[in-house]
């Protein structure tokens, strides 16, 4: 991965060897010039997948989130769970790390978290503001101790369509971003089914369908190749979406 400090030190490296000499060349100075335009322009790539998404106010509040695609796993188990207030429930992390876990809803809440008001845009037209509450995956994904030769996080959910279960994936630029967070909660209320209940990503800097709802397991991959259609997530398999769905 190209980081901004690789850069910097890229085009100081440059400037080091006879200065004075090397100045004089036009050559070299538009061949500085150019590089710089270069590190300005990946320096720009860079703060665009970091910047944070718009976050507003309370007042912003859509009156009522719409749900989409699924609304519920429909299946007995999801539906014995919700009965007994997904006490019965996990969230395992596995793959790639160093200790896998396994988290109940009680375990997920008394860690830290974070609340933001953000838009949901869904490829279909429509969007909404909500409150996000819940845990940020980059506390997850410490606590489980990220192995070096993980890229990706898969986010397993527990509906399908037809025979294929829903899924997700997203690098670990977003997955560390400050604002995705594994969310329990919607509106300062705990995260309704069709919402998504008990736990869903909020990815912020992508659209609608990335953000996985009826998460059951998290995987950490080298790899996307091999996972269901291997393109990373349902609608790409299924309809060639954006696996990047970028806004
Ligand atoms: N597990 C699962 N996650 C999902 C979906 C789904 O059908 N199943 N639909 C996606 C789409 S297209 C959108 S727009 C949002 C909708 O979230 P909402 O139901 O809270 O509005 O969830 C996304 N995550
Ligand atoms: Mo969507």
């Amino acid at each position: 991965m190209i980081t901004r400090r690789h850069l910097l030190v890229g085009a100081a490296g440059l400037l080091l060897p006879g200065c004075d000499r090397l100045n004089r060349s036009d050559t070299f100075r538009d061949g500085l010039r150019a590089f710089e335009t270069l590190n300005l322009k990946a320096q720009r790539l860079i703060t665009s997948r970091t910047a944070l998404a718009r976050e507003y106010s309370p007042e912003d509040i859509s009156p009522y989130f719409r749900p989409n695609g699924n609304v519920t796993p429909g299946t007995d188990e999801y539906r014995l769970m919700a009965e007994g207030g997904f006490a019965s429930w996990r969230l395992t992390v596995d793959g790639l790390v160093r200790r896998p876990l396994s988290l109940s809803v009680a375990e997920l809440v008394d860690m830290p978290r974070r609340s933001q008001i953000t838009r949901h845009d869904c490829v279909e037209g429509w969007s909404a503001i909500g409150k996000w509450t819940g845990v940020p995956l980059a506390r997850l994904l410490d606590l489980a101790g990220l192995g070096e030769r993980a890229r990706y996080i898969v986010f397993h959910c527990m509906d399908r369509f037809g025979a294929r279960p829903y899924y997700e994936s997203i690098d670990l630029v977003d997955a560390y971003h400050p604002q995705t967070i594994l969310a329990y909660g919607l509106n300062d209320r705990r995260l309704p089914i069709p919402n998504g209940a008990p736990l869903r990503l909020r990815v912020e800097r992508q659209l609608g369908y990335k953000h996985a709802k009826y998460l059951a397991r998290i995987e950490a991959v080298a790899s996307l190749e091999g996972i269901y259609g291997g393109r990373g997530g349902y609608w790409e398999d299924s309809n060639d979406y954006e696996w990047y769905a970028g806004i």
